[in-house]
């Protein structure tokens, strides 16, 4: 493809209805609970005793009020984790909270989760690990089967989802042999039962892995990216104008740079798929009652270089043995929320005026009706029309911010005295659009 043709399709790949309703969403949680909760363990084994699973006071709604003390709006379960116990009934396995003393073995916590969910206001999504360390079909055809059961189980019997979330380890299963997992039949039956749900996994369809878990953001995050990288979504162009010249047959999640000029001029096309924080709020994704919440800090830098970055942020916070929070991610949950409430509640309000000194470049000024202490600009790209800038600065009295993508959302720190912010957009793939310019 020529040049220019090609930088005009690169800048008009567009979100699905769904990614765009999912980028909204935005921020959270994560909920990583099995029998790794008694063992200590990170990675259960697979052939712990049903018998150990009994969270005497599970308490979701404690769960789901904890999450929106911290403005998150959605919240994803580890239905079932590499031990391979399931959180629910299922009906094709004995390795479950059927056999656990919980409840007499009448329990469900999915079923209490998504229930708390819905009475709390806020979306529910399940993770379900195809690797599955306890189940005698793992490493045959049969498995795909048997995983496919309890991902229809999941996706028929537990209301409306927000994300299905696939993570990508694959080891060993009790016979010492891998499995190949058939990701086009499982994608397709959340297609069928699920239509408005997202998917995560490493390499796409909906949304990426942003490459590591830490919530480390990129200095430039794009959610235009290679094919070759997210070979499950939709190619949405033709080839970049090097792609006889190259390959980008080793790009891979935690590369620095993926979507950014010197990548895609050699894709083979390039799809939409925008990436996922995913972080603990403790160093462990399952609960040791040693590690303590990470500061108030650290969580609102990765708030900043994630929802604020381009992405998504999946925060998760691990359940006690009893089934509840521990008070300490409590009240750090609500401090984050606090502080993002101060933040970000209310915006100055300000005269916007754009001035175009050509296709790609623009100055976009904000008046403020009077001097002002500010803390942040946050800028949105309109993403119906595609990602197109590439490199940006802020000023405010004596203040710089220079950014690269913008994307879905940027928010840029600046702490300035000003009765002016002025935008530059000083390189973009096409006409730069936007859906919101804003001062905190
Ligand atoms: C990883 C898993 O191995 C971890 O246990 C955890 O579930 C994390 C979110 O994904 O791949």
């Amino acid at each position: 493809m020529e040049y220019r043709e090609f930088m005009k399709a690169a800048a008009s790949v567009t979100p699905s209805p769904r990614q765009a309703a999912h980028m909204d969403i935005g921020f959270y949680a994560f909920v990583h609970f099995t029998v790794n909760t008694y063992t200590d363990l990170e990675w259960g084994l697979g052939d712990e005793p049903e018998s150990i699973f009994n969270p005497v006071d599970l308490d979701c709604d404690q769960w789901v009020e904890a999450v929106k003390s911290a403005g998150m709006k959605g919240l994803i379960l580890t239905a079932k984790h590499h031990d391979g116990f399931c959180l629910w009934p299922s009906k094709y396995t004995e390795h479950s909270v059927k056999n656990s003393p919980w409840k007499n073995g009448k329990g469900d916590v999915v079923r209490e989760c998504a229930d708390a969910c819905r009475r709390g206001g806020i979306k529910f999504g399940v993770y379900l690990s195809p690797w599955d360390r306890n189940s005698k079909y793992y490493g045959t055809d049969a498995y795909n089967d048997y995983y496919c059961n309890q991902l229809t189980e999941l996706l028929t019997e537990y209301g409306e989802l927000f994300e299905v979330w696939f993570d990508g380890a694959c080891g060993e299963g009790p016979s010492g042999k891998k499995q190949v997992y058939d990701f086009e039949r499982y994608i397709a039956l959340i297609r069928k039962y699920q239509p408005n749900a997202v998917i995560f996994n490493d390499y796409g369809p909906d949304v990426r892995w942003c490459g590591n878990e830490a919530g480390t953001g990129r200095y430039a995050e794009w959610a235009v990216v290679p094919s070759e990288l997210c070979f499950r979504s939709e190619v949405q162009t033709g080839a970049g104008p090097a792609a006889d010249m190259g390959t980008l047959e080793g790009l891979y999640n935690p590369d620095a740079n993926i979507g950014a000029l010197p990548q895609i001029m050699y894709s083979k096309g390039l799809c939409f798929a925008p990436g996922e924080f995913d972080m603990s709020i403790r160093k462990g994704w399952f609960y040791h009652a040693n590690e303590e919440p990470h500061s108030l800090e650290r969580l609102m830098h990765t708030y900043i270089t994630s929802v604020g970055g381009n992405g998504c942020f999946n925060l998760n916070i691990p359940p006690m043995p009893n089934g509840k929070f521990d008070e300490r991610d409590i009240a750090r949950l609500k401090e984050f929320g606090d502080a993002l409430r101060a933040a970000f509640g209310e915006e100055i309000p300000a005269e916007i005026t754009r001035t175009d000194k050509s296709e790609t470049q623009c100055t976009i000024t904000l008046k403020l009706p009077e001097k002002k202490q500010i803390s942040y600009v946050v800028l949105e790209e309109d993403l119906s029309v595609g990602q197109r800038v590439e490199a940006f600065t802020v000023k405010a009295a004596n203040k710089t911010f220079r950014g690269t993508t913008i994307g879905h959302r940027r928010i840029c720190p600046i702490t300035a005295n000003a009765d002016s912010v002025t935008v530059s957009i000083d390189c973009a793939r096409a006409n730069p659009a936007f859906r919101s310019v804003k001062v905190y």
